[in-house]
């Protein structure tokens, strides 16, 4: 894979202290910080669709990280290329900068992360250091190109229901304490706040999404719910015998991905700034998530035990047991979202339903083990079509995981 800039400069100084928005004639340019990760690769296509130059910025990784995007990158030196990637990383502010000055873009959306809240209790000062302060320094690049150039660049900072925390009010909306329980929480509650006063300081056009869980075949191996259905297809396969898993009780408003960077863009295209929830309204357990994956494939689960030493059988056989290495040592126990201020401003909602998402899900990870989800599925079934696009993402082969 190569990289390339390729960018004729903007001609476009204003003088003084007006700020312009680029007209709907020229190209607008996005740049997105977390491309490689499953939002990233979704709002990378929408944006192609909509005719966008798209630019991503990429870590240097010894091995390729950019599965995700492979299926969009066209080779730079393609006259027809609109998808650029660049080497950086939000903890390096000069090469931000740089990148920034080089793209002139019309948009940022800021998505890179170390987003694993479980991780974050192991390594807090990295997980701060990306998502607190490359929050920081992404703004601070813009603030010093949008008052040198006066062009106006809007931002989308990738905000997130984990701020709630230990739930102030149910349902969550915009107005909702925050109360964050992880140094991941911690860490997006900062990128929130200078978000806010980065608008309020120095006119940014700058928009807080805060995101409820949103989930897809593309969603990080482990995250629970990729953990549970890419579980169910290695078990149906014959490949691992069963899963582990932390907490069943933790419930969620779980929706898809695709949906969620459609309202990250519709945020973007308002008249004025201002921060969103994005969410279902909808909550479920992790144990309901289990029932209906397993359910899909044929293998109905019962419960027997409880604490740590709960099991889930399908007839005498365990397939879930409970490994409490995957407990945090603070759990966020509820999140439910109110999104009617999404609904009313944007004209958001969410398109794909709990059991649809589950479905959709527990298919990919059938297809992309090797096996036909017909027979499998049978009468189960009720989606047609959802996977065209939506093949599952496998970094790795192995069923076991750390976190
Ligand atoms: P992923 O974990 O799938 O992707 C994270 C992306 O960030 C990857 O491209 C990753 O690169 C990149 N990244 C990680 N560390 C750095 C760094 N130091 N510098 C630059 N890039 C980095 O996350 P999602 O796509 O699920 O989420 C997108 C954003 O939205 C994140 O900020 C997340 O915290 C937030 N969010 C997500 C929600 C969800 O339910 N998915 C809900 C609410 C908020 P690489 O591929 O090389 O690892
Ligand atoms: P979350 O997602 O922490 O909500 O953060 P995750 O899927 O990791 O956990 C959801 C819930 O499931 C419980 N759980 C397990 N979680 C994992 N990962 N692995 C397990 O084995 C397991 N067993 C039970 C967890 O305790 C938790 O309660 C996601 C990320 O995308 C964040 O970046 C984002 O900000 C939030 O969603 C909104």
């Amino acid at each position: 894979m190569s990289f390339a800039i390729g960018l004729e400069p903007q001609a476009i100084l204003i003088f003084g202290v007006f700020l312009v928005f680029a007209p709907s004639s020229m190209t607008q340019r996005a740049l997105i910080t977390g491309i490689t990760g499953q939002d990233g690769s979704y709002l990378a296509e929408l944006l192609l669709k909509k005719n966008y130059e798209v630019h991503g910025i990429i870590r240097r990784a010894s091995t390729f990280n950019t599965d995700r995007i492979d299926h969009i990158y066209v080779d730079a030196h393609d006259p027809q290329a609109r998808l650029f990637l660049h080497y950086g990383d939000l903890t390096d502010g000069t090469t931000l900068r740089r990148i920034l000055e080089q793209v002139q873009p019309t948009e940022v959306y800021n998505l890179g992360a170390q987003s694993h809240v479980r991780v974050s209790f192991d390594a807090p000062e990295y997980t701060v250091d990306a998502v607190a302060m490359g929050t920081l320094r992404l703004l601070e690049a813009i603030r010093d190109y949008q008052q040198r150039t006066g062009i106006r660049v809007k931002f989308y900072q990738a905000g997130s229901s984990e701020m709630f925390g230990l739930v102030q009010e149910i349902p969550q909306k915009e107005t909702t304490p925050f109360y964050p329980r992880s140094p991941y929480a911690c860490a997006k509650v900062y990128g929130y706040w200078q978000t806010v006063n980065y608008r309020e300081a120095y006119n940014l056009f700058a928009c807080n999404g805060i995101l409820f869980n949103h989930e897809s075949p593309r969603r990080g191996e482990t995250f629970v719910t990729r953990k549970i259905t890419r579980a169910v297809s290695r078990i149906v396969a014959g490949k691992q015998d069963k899963l582990y898993l932390g907490n069943l009780d933790a419930k969620r408003d779980w929706g898809y991905a695709k949906d969620y960077v459609e309202g990250m863009w519709m945020m973007l295209q308002q008249p004025q700034p201002d921060d969103y929830v994005l969410a279902t309204g909808e909550t479920h357990t992790v144990r309901e998530f289990v029932e209906r994956a397993f359910a899909l494939v044929g293998l109905p689960i019962t419960w027997k035990g409880s604490g740590q030493a709960e099991q889930g059988l399908y007839k005498d056989q365990v397939l879930i047991e409970i490994d409490p290495r995957y407990y945090r040592p603070t759990e966020v126990d509820l999140l439910l979202g109110d999104a009617s201020k999404a609904k009313r401003v944007l004209g958001w909602e969410p398109k794909v339903s709990f059991p649809q998402l589950v479905e959709l899900m527990v298919l990919a990870d059938l297809e992309a083990i090797g096996l036909d989800p017909d027979p499998i599925l049978g009468e189960r079934r009720t989606l047609n079509g959802l996977l065209s696009e939506d093949r599952a993402f496998i970094r790795t082969q192995l069923g076991v995981h750390y976190d």
